[in-house]
C-alpha cells in the first residue's frame, strides 16, 4: 500500500510533485493558495483539501513548494497544531541563509525538516536519473526515502539544512561554466555541425570526469603534484586557445579567464604542480 503524502503548492513543480505521488500509488492531498488548480490532479486520484490545515493534517509526510521562503514560512506558521508530529519537506528554491531559519520555525512547531532542492524541470519529475537533494533531519530522510524515490533520485547531503541550497548553486555554477565551454568549442568548431562536436565533446567529457575525481583527492589532501600535466603545460595551450579564438573571430573572453587564473599560480611558483592548484586561487576570491 502506498504512504500518505500531502503536497502544498500547485505551481508547475507542485503540480509534477503531487501528479509522480499519485502515479506511484501514494495517497496524495493536495493544498493550493488559489482554488482551480487542482481539478487534473484529483481526476488521476488526488484529494483536495480546503485548507493548508486539513491538508497537514491528512499525512505525516508534508512537501511544500512555494514561490519562495517567505511563503512557506506564512503558510506554515499558523498551523502548529496541524504540523505536531509530521516532517515537512521544503523543495522550495532559496538562498543557503533561509533554510536554517526556515528548519528552526518548522521544528518549533514540532515537525522534523528537510531543505530540498530538485534538480530537474517539472517534466523530469519521476525520472530515476533526476537528481533531488536534501539536507537536514536524517531519521526524517531515512523514513520518507522510499516515498520521496518516487520523484527522483534522493541524496541526503547531511544535516545541516542549508546544504542543500549550497549544493544547488555550485552545481547550477557547474552547469554553467560547463556549457559555457561547450558553447565556446561549437563556436570555434565553425566548419562541423555542433552535433558532430558534442558527439566528440561527450567522450571527451569521460576524461575529465576522471581529473575531477583525481583532483578532488589533491585538493582534499592539499597537495597538487603536477606529474605529466602541469601548470605550465595547462597555461601554454590556454594561450594557444585565446590567439585561436581571436583568430576565428570568436569570443576569448572565458580562454583570457583561464588564463588569468592559471598565470596568478605560475607567477608565484607554481608552474610545476596540478590544475588543482588553482583551487587556492579561487577560494580567495580577492581578484584585482
Ligand atoms: N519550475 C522549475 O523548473 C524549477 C525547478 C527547480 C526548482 N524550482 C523551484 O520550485 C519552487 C516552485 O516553482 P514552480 O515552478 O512550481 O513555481 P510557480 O509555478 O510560480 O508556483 C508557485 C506556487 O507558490 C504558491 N505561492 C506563492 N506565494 C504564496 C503564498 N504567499 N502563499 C501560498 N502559496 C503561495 C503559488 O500559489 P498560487 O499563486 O497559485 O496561489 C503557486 O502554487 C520555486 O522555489 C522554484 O524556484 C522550480
Amino acid at each position: 500500500m502506498g504512504a500518505r503524502v500531502t503536497v502544498l503548492g500547485l505551481g508547475a513543480m507542485g503540480t509534477a510533485l503531487a501528479g509522480t505521488f499519485v502515479a506511484a500509488g501514494h495517497r496524495t492531498t493536495v493544498w493550493n493558495r488559489t482554488p482551480g488548480k487542482a481539478d487534473a490532479l484529483v481526476a488521476r486520484g488526488a484529494v483536495e483539501a480546503t485548507s493548508a490545515a486539513g491538508a497537514v493534517a491528512a499525512s505525516p509526510l508534508v512537501v511544500v513548494c512555494l514561490t519562495a521562503y517567505d511563503a512557506v514560512r506564512e503558510v506554515l506558521a499558523p498551523l502548529a497544531g496541524a504540523l505536531a508530529g509530521r516532517t515537512v519537506v521544503n523543495l522550495t528554491s532559496g538562498p543557503p541563509k533561509d533554510a536554517p531559519e526556515t528548519a528552526a520555525r518548522v521544528e518549533r512547531l514540532g515537525a522534523a525538516y528537510l531543505d530540498g532542492v530538485v534538480m530537474a524541470t517539472p517534466s523530469r519529475i519521476g525520472d530515476p536519473a533526476s537528481l533531488i537533494l536534501y539536507g537536514g533531519s536524517r531519521q526524517a530522510f531515512h523514513d520518507h526515502r522510499e516515498t520521496l524515490a518516487a520523484l527522483g533520485d534522493p541524496v541526503h547531503l547531511g544535516t545541516d539544512p542549508a546544504l542543500s541550497s549550497v549544493y544547488d548553486t555550485a552545481l547550477l555554477g557547474l552547469m554553467w561554466a560547463t556549457l559555457t565551454g561547450w558553447l565556446h568549442g561549437a563556436a570555434l568548431l565553425a566548419e562541423v555541425t555542433a552535433a558532430a562536436y558534442t558527439e566528440v565533446a561527450g567522450k571527451w567529457m569521460r576524461t575529465v570526469g576522471g581529473f575531477m575525481n583525481a583532483y578532488a583527492r589533491q585538493i582534499d589532501s592539499g597537495t597538487y603534484p603536477g606529474d605529466e600535466f602541469p601548470l605550465q603545460l595547462h597555461f601554454m595551450t590556454m594561450d594557444i586557445l585565446v590567439r585561436t579564438s581571436r583568430a576565428r573571430g570568436v569570443d576569448s573572453g572565458l580562454p583570457e579567464l583561464f588564463e588569468e587564473l592559471a598565470g596568478r599560480a605560475i607567477a608565484a611558483g607554481h608552474d610545476g604542480d596540478s590544475y588543482a592548484r588553482l583551487i587556492e586561487y579561487v577560494r580567495r576570491g580577492d581578484r584585482a
